[in-house]
């Protein structure tokens, strides 16, 4: 499939997608979204992909929505066509690790395109916030639910209510991403990152995907319960047989996805 507002490449078994509008920021207008939706459906469908990494360019991950493309758009044209459910949604949905490599802005919609990733590597010169009050709106693609859960009520208020944007020490001290790369390592970073999960049994990796976004959705003993079965389940793996024999026997592990 050919795109235009991003580039796609498969590195090893990890699938990269470049946001790539640089004269808008990557600002997210409806066709990237779109070929966001498209790109991960490819790698989803890909055996040889096991983990994704999403990505902007050095200056900006994305600085939020498109706000040229919203700007004339009336209440009845974003009820009717449930602006940003349709699209949008298609990270969060995905069954293998979505890693967001975080460089410059990623404001408005860009945090929370970020926030819908399995989690976030920020490059050093990263900064993050939801301005959207200082034109008029407010977030609308999970940022006041996610940036709550992420750094707590207070920071998650502040920022949502000011505009105020959060550098990358200040996210790494938060818990908004896991942790800090040179900007000029990060891709790299990310893409070995990604590898080393793609090289660990699939079924297995899903799971854990799936029990620790559990934990956002349910309390903590349906949680320990969901986790459990799961665990249980990964006794009926091959993988699980292969990777207690390998440490048994001191060698790496060979997982086949079985
Ligand atoms: N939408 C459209 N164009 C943008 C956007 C944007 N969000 N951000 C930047 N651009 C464009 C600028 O208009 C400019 O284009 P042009 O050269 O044609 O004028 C170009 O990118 C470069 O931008 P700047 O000249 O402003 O660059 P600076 O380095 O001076 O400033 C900033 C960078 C601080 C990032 C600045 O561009 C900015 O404040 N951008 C807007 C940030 C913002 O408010 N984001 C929130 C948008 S609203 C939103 O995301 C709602 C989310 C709801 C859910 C998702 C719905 C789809």
């Amino acid at each position: 499939m050919s795109y235009e507002q991003i580039l796609v490449e498969i590195r090893g078994n990890v699938g990269l997608i470049t946001l790539n509008r640089p004269k808008a920021l990557n600002a997210l207008c409806a066709q990237l979204i779109k070929e966001l939706g498209q790109a991960l459906d490819e790698m989803e469908a890909n055996a040889d992909i096991g983990a994704v990494v999403l990505t902007g360019s050095e200056k900006a991950f994305a600085a939020g929505a498109d706000i040229k493309e919203m700007a004339g758009k009336s209440y009845m044209d974003v009820y009717l066509a449930d602006f940003i459910t349709v699209g949008w949604e298609r990270v969060t949905k995905c069954r293998k690790p979505v890693i967001a490599a975080v460089a410059g802005f990623a404001l408005g919609g860009g945090c929370e395109l970020a926030m819908m990733c399995d989690f976030i590597l920020a490059g050093d010169n990263a900064k993050f916030g939801q301005p959207e009050i200082t034109i008029g709106t407010m977030p609308g693609a999970g940022g006041t639910q996610r940036l709550t859960r992420f750094v707590g009520k207070s920071k998650a208020m502040e920022m949502c209510l000011t505009g105020r944007q959060m550098a990358a020490d200040e996210a790494e001290r938060s818990g908004l991403v896991s942790r800090i790369v040179p900007v000029a390592d990060l891709v790299a970073e990310a893409v070995k990152v990604a590898q080393r999960i793609a090289d660990m049994s699939r079924p297995v990796v899903m799971m854990v995907k799936d029990s620790v976004n559990r934990s956002y959705e349910t309390t903590l003993s349906e949680g320990v319960h969901f986790e459990r079965r799961l665990f249980h389940s990964t006794f009926a793996t091959e993988d699980q047989k292969e990777g207690m024999a390998a440490f048994v026997e001191k060698r790496q592990p060979k997982f086949t996805g079985r």
